[in-house]
């Protein structure tokens, strides 16, 4: 009997903290909860209580361990089987599939995003959720994406079974009462989210990492502002504020209402003279954003400040200036490869309130990774991300390649004044890139608007550990193959349209006409490759302020100002013009290299971009684009 009073009365509490939510939140929770069943509804405030409370019980279940060495750092390992995004089992759902995808030339499969018919979905759905959160508590999470106070900021509300995500999306968003208090009684994007393992568990559960790696599905709809992810615990499968919200339904309300939402990182650049310009850049997952957001820069007297690392969302104001927020407030980023040497901003960042995953441990509770061999005693005990001892000359990788750090902005040390600005920083060129080891320059100015889509619609990269994408290069138009919400033939065209359209466009702002003063867009590589050994041509990381700098010095001229030779393929720098002080002498002997244009490659991209275009695009493909590589090879022919 006493026992009974009790369930009611922690019933009754429950419900009225529950009650305290606006009450469409009120019935999206019920409905999800009748549905998925949980032992327990847990509403995030956003209180230091609360998060301190979720690490002690992830502790608890041994989730996560303390990393002692550091202040408040966390390490996690997850199951082996769900390590990164999974691409084949994202899906956008819509009533009409080519409002979402294009259709390819029959014969060819599609490689521009996956589409579901709203009936398979509710199958899917039918078949995934019901008791899927048996055993295991609800945790509601209001979230904002983009700073308070910004006519740009979006509401989401995340439901998950998953005290892992709600770590994270602690770190990684704005989260609790205040976004409750942001959103009133205004519409917000349902995200519902399961590790879809309910107890007791029908599988054998690794690392305390539950997850269904069988039924994974993570699903977009746009039609109805809403997310559901199944299956993993991964990041960007299941922080749904990040890449499916930000991202793949961010594409498409930012096509409706006339903005971007763009794979991004943002980066401000302060010159000796003190003259401070922001620059955007798209390079596809794992292929150098975080990193050059944070760089620590090897010319002396200038200064980097970082304002997002991984998703940007822009927009032209009133005055024609384009300005960028970053919608979220942490970084989820790559640890292999951080070192003091690489990137010493981000080790400063992550020795405080940072959560690990698939990272190697010293015995002392450090974090250890490739990249870290030179900053280690060759004597370190070391345990590697599966769990077991291991030693330099293992030939297993110590961290996974995928392995992560989840850490505040706040935590960095070069964060910019102005990151949180609701009416964002103003952006003045655009950088494209990804990995090429061959005939990409490091970097190329656009000869124009429409010929700078271009480069950022031949994006290509070799494979990273970001996706389980296989292949000798893939596409990644605009670095955003895995993340773009609609038809890409569209976003192509939308692009092009950028240069025409004179209106500001962004939710609530005026609708007065202003010539737009476009961005200047560049493709730069960092990646380019000896053939003869496989070595990087260039140093890379803090060196690629080079490239920065020399972007930054073009803004101040048209494009065909000296400092720059006119090519086939773009403006490249002069030599004499491009900033070697301090630069090893090997990379001196390369630059050359990377500065000329190497016809025969780019005739031969021009044919497999072509192919490439038409077979994936097919009715959907921009003339425009078509026009674009027409007049390239042309030059090429002709250069
Ligand atoms: P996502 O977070 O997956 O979107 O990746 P990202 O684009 O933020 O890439 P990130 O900066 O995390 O870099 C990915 C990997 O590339 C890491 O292992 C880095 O150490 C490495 N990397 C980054 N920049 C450079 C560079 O300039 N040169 C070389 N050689 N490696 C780099
Ligand atoms: C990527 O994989 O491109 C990432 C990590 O940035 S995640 O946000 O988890 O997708
Ligand atoms: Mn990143």
């Amino acid at each position: 009997m006493l026992l009974l009073l009790l369930l009611l009365l922690i019933l009754l509490l429950l419900m009225l903290r529950i009650s305290k939510l606006p009450e469409k939140v009120v019935d999206y929770v019920d409905k999800c909860a009748s549905i998925c069943q949980p032992e327990t509804v847990h509403v995030c405030d956003g209180s230091q209580k609360d998060q301190v409370h979720i690490f002690k019980l992830m502790r608890r279940q041994g989730v996560v361990r303390p990393l002692i060495k550091y202040d408040n750092c966390w390490a996690a390992r997850s199951d082996p089987q769900d390590v990164a995004r999974i691409e084949h089992k994202t899906v956008t759902v819509s009533t009409n599939k080519r409002m979402s995808v294009p259709i390819p030339v029959d014969g060819h499969k599609g490689s521009l995003g996956n589409w579901m018919s709203m009936k398979d979905m509710e199958i899917a759905f039918k078949n995934r959720f019901p008791g899927c959160m048996r055993g295991r508590t609800m945790y509601v999470i209001p979230f904002c994406m983009g700073p308070y106070g910004s006519p740009m900021s979006r509401i989401g509300i995340q439901l998950t079974d998953s005290p892992y995500i709600v770590a994270s999306t602690y770190i990684m968003l704005r989260v609790g009462s205040q976004a409750l208090e942001a959103l009133g009684n205004g519409e917000f994007t349902k995200c519902l989210h399961s590790v879809g393992d309910p107890l007791p568990s029908h599988r054998k559960t690794v690392n305390n990492w539950p997850c269904n790696p069988e039924k994974t599905l993570v699903a977009h709809i746009p039609e109805n502002n809403e997310i559901i992810s199944f299956g993993s615990a991964y990041g960007g499968n299941a922080m749904l504020g990040k890449k499916c919200l930000g991202l793949r339904l961010g594409s498409v309300w930012a096509r409706d209402e006339g903005w971007l939402a763009e794979n991004m990182m943002i980066v401000g650049v302060t010159n000796p003279e003190g003259q401070k310009r922001y620059i955007a850049a798209a390079f596809p997952g794992s292929c150098g954003k975080t990193n050059l957001s944070m760089l620590q820069p090897t010319l002396p007297g200038y200064k980097v400040e970082c304002v997002g690392d991984d998703i940007a969302w822009m927009w032209f104001d009133d005055e024609g200036q384009m300005r960028a927020i970053n919608p979220q407030a942490g970084f989820f980023a790559v640890a292999p490869g951080t070192s003091n040497k690489t990137n010493p901003n981000a080790i400063k960042t992550i020795i405080r309130n940072t959560l690990f995953t698939n990272i190697a441990e010293t015995i002392d509770g450090g974090f250890y990774w490739e990249g870290l061999e030179d900053e280690i005693s060759p004597e370190a005990i070391i345990t590697s991300w599966t769990g077991e001892k291991w030693h330099r000359n293992s030939n297993k990788l110590a961290a996974h390649s995928n392995a992560r750090y989840c850490v505040s902005y706040k935590e960095s040390p070069i964060l910019d004044p102005n990151w949180e600005k609701p009416e964002g920083v103003p952006i003045d060129a655009i950088l494209f890139g990804g990995r090429r080891p061959d005939g990409v320059p490091l970097v190329v100015e656009s000869l124009d608007w429409k010929h700078g889509v271009l480069l950022g619609a031949s994006i290509k990269t070799e494979p990273t550990p970001a996706s389980e994408m296989k292949g000798p290069m893939l596409h990644d138009p605009f670095s955003m193959r895995p993340f773009l919400g609609y038809n890409f033939g569209n976003y192509l065209d939308y692009w092009f349209g950028l240069e025409k359209s004179t209106t500001s466009a962004r939710p609530g702002g005026s609708k007065t006409p202003a010539l737009r003063r476009l961005p200047r867009l560049f493709n730069v590589n960092f990646f380019r490759k000896d053939p003869a050994d496989g070595s990087y041509l260039w140093p890379g990381y803090g060196e690629n302020f080079r490239v920065l700098d020399w972007v930054c010095r073009r803004l101040e001229g048209p494009p065909d100002a000296p400092g720059a030779k006119k090519t086939s393929i773009g403006y490249l720098p002069e030599l004499e013009h491009f900033e070697t002080r301090g630069l090893d002498d090997k990379t001196i002997a390369n630059l050359p290299r990377m500065l000329t244009v190497d016809r025969d490659f780019w005739l031969q991209e021009a044919k497999e971009l072509q192919y490439f275009f038409h077979t994936q695009l097919n009715y959907d493909v921009p003339s425009e684009l078509i026009r674009q590589l027409t007049a390239q090879e042309q030059r090429l022919y002709y250069e």
